[in-house]
C-alpha cells in the first residue's frame, strides 16, 4: 500500500535535455540489439528472434540499465551487453505472453505476434533462444566487467525471470482471470510480472559499475515505485488508448475480465496513485540528484507516456 508522499522534491536539473538523452540512448540500444544476434542457425530461428527483438518498442528496460550504470559512475558501454540481455528477456516474455495458451493476442509492437507469423512452436523456441542468449550476453559478451560483478548480474536476471519474478507473476495472473482479485494480489502480480524485471534493470546496471550498498538499496526502492506506476499506467492505457497508438490490442483487460487498478480504484484514483509512486521513487534518489537526472526523468516519463 502506498504511503502519502511528504518529501519536497527538488526539480530535475534544468540543463538536462531528457528528449535528447532518450533518443541517443535508444539509438545506441537499437544498434547493440542489431549486433547482438549473430549468424544463428537455422535461419528460420534467427528470423523469428530478429522479428521480435528488432520490432521497436520503447526500450525502457535497457535504457534504465544504462542510466543506472552511469549514475553509479560506470560507462554506458560496460552495461550494454546486459542492457541487451534485459531487452531479450522482456521480448521473450512478450512472445510467450501473446501465445494462445496465455493472453492469446495477435498484435504486438504494431505487428502480428510471433506465433501468427512463425507458428506456435517456432514462437516458443524463439522466446527460449532469446532467454538463453540473454545469459550468454552477460556471461560471455561483457568484456571489461569483473567476473564477480557479472555473476551478481546473472543472479539478478535469474531471479527476475523465474518463479520469483516473471513466471511467478504470470502464473498468479493467469489463475486470477475471471475471479475478483484484491489490491494486495494485484500488487503481487504486478511486482512480479513487471516490477521484478524493471528492478533487475537498475540493479544490474548499478552492479556493473560497482555501486555501493546504499545506492543499490535506493535503486531497489526506486524500481518498486516505477514498476507499480508503470503497470497502473498500462492498465489505464488499456482502457483509454487505441490499438493503433498502443501497437497492441487495446481493451484486452475488459475482454479477459481481468482485475485492474482502474477497476478497483477508478481512473482518477489510479492516476493519483501512479503519480504518488513516481514521486516516492524519485525521492529516494535525491542524495544522488546531480547524476540521477536520467532516472528521475524516466520516472516521470512512465506516468506521462501515451503508449
Ligand atoms: C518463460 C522465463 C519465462 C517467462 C515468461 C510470459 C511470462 C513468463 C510473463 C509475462 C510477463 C509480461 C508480458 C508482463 C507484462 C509487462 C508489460 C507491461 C509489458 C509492456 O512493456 P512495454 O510497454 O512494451 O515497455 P514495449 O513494447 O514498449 O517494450
Amino acid at each position: 500500500m502506498t504511503a502519502a508522499v511528504t518529501t519536497t522534491l527538488e526539480p530535475t536539473p534544468d540543463s538536462f535535455d531528457f528528449a535528447a538523452y532518450l533518443e541517443a540512448a535508444r539509438i545506441d540500444v537499437e544498434a547493440a540489439l542489431d549486433r547482438s544476434l549473430g549468424p544463428e542457425q537455422p535461419e528460420s530461428l534467427r528470423e523469428a528472434m530478429r522479428y521480435s527483438l528488432l520490432a521497436g518498442g520503447k526500450r525502457l528496460r535497457p535504457i534504465l540499465c544504462l542510466a543506472a550504470c552511469e549514475l553509479a559512475g560506470g560507462q554506458r558501454e560496460q552495461a550494454m551487453a546486459t542492457a541487451v540481455a534485459l531487452e531479450m528477456i522482456h521480448t521473450m516474455s512478450l512472445i510467450h505472453d501473446d501465445l494462445p495458451a496465455m493472453d492469446n493476442d495477435d498484435l504486438r509492437r504494431g505487428r502480428p505476434t510471433s506465433h501468427k507469423v512463425f507458428g506456435e512452436a517456432k514462437a516458443i523456441l524463439a522466446g527460449d533462444a532469446l532467454l538463453t542468449r540473454a545469459f550468454e550476453m552477460v556471461a560471455l559478451r561483457s568484456p571489461g566487467v569483473p567476473a564477480e560483478r557479472l555473476l551478481r548480474v546473472v543472479g539478478e536476471l535469474s531471479l527476475a525471470s523465474g518463479a520469483p519474478g516473471l513466471v511467478g507473476g504470470q502464473v498468479v495472473d493467469l489463475e486470477s482471470e475471471g475471479r475478483s482479485v484484491d489490491l494486495e494480489t494485484l500488487e503481487y502480480i504486478h511486482l512480479h510480472k513487471t516490477g521484478a524485471l524493471l528492478r533487475a534493470c537498475v540493479i544490474s546496471g548499478a552492479l556493473i559499475a560497482g555501486a555501493p550498498e546504499p545506492l543499490l538499496e535506493a535503486l531497489g526502492t526506486y524500481a518498486r515505485g516505477i514498476g507499480l506506476a508503470f503497470q497502473i499506467i498500462d492498465d489505464i492505457l488499456d482502457l483509454t488508448a487505441s490499438s493503433e497508438v498502443l501497437g497492441k490490442t487495446a481493451g484486452k483487460d475488459l475482454t479477459a475480465d481481468k482485475t485492474t487498478y482502474p477497476k478497483l480504484l477508478g481512473l482518477e484514483e489510479s492516476r493519483r496513485r501512479a503519480e504518488a509512486l513516481v514521486s516516492e521513487a524519485k525521492a529516494c534518489l535525491q542524495p544522488w540528484r546531480e547524476l540521477a537526472a536520467p532516472l528521475l526523468s524516466l520516472a516521470d516519463y512512465i506516468t506521462s507516456r501515451d503508449r
